[in-house]
């Protein structure tokens, strides 16, 4: 059986990070664990660019703009979409996932689905760097190996 499997060595590549001000003490900490992993894994700051939307449901569209720009090989959107804050959870986390996955399909550029989806502010805090580690560090780690693993397919 012949094997294609990539590494995650981020030197080299330039990656968006998209993120949301809405609930940002939770964001900022998994823009941080992005950020971190990507330096950890050889990629340099300079490389990392940072775009800032208003709130999950305009995500999509932001990382589209970036996606089709041509500067990026695979951004990473961040955000936190909590139960307990809005009656409307249901739609803005469920168009910001559908759109995240449109976006990608549609632009062959890997983009991370980092937003976390959460019943309390208890279980989001837990996702972004404390009991169940940084989803921010596992977003950008998953987009170093996609984009690695496209380049292998060729
Ligand atoms: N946006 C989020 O990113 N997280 C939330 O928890 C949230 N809540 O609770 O409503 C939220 N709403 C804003 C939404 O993303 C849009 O910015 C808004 O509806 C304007 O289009």
């Amino acid at each position: 059986m012949n094997r294609i499997e990539a590494n995650l060595i981020a030197t080299g590549l330039k990656v968006a990070i998209v993120n949301t001000r809405w609930n940002h003490f939770i964001v900022d900490r998994l823009v941080e664990g992005a950020e971190t992993a990507f330096v950890q894994h050889g990629g340099n700051t300079d490389d990392l660019t940072l775009v800032t939307a208003p709130g999950s449901f305009e995500v999509p569209l932001v990382a589209q703009k970036l996606a089709r720009s041509g500067r990026y090989d695979a951004v990473v959107c961040l955000g936190a979409v909590i139960r307990g804050a809005t009656d409307h959870y249901d739609f803005v986390a469920g168009s910001a996932t559908s759109g995240l996955a449109r976006v990608s399909l549609e632009t062959g550029v890997p983009v991370a689905f980092g937003i976390l989806t959460t019943d309390t502010t208890e279980q989001a805090v837990e996702r972004a760097g404390t009991k169940a580690g940084n989803k921010g560090a596992e977003a950008m780690l998953a987009m170093v190996e996609t984009v690695n693993l496209l380049r292998q397919i060729g």
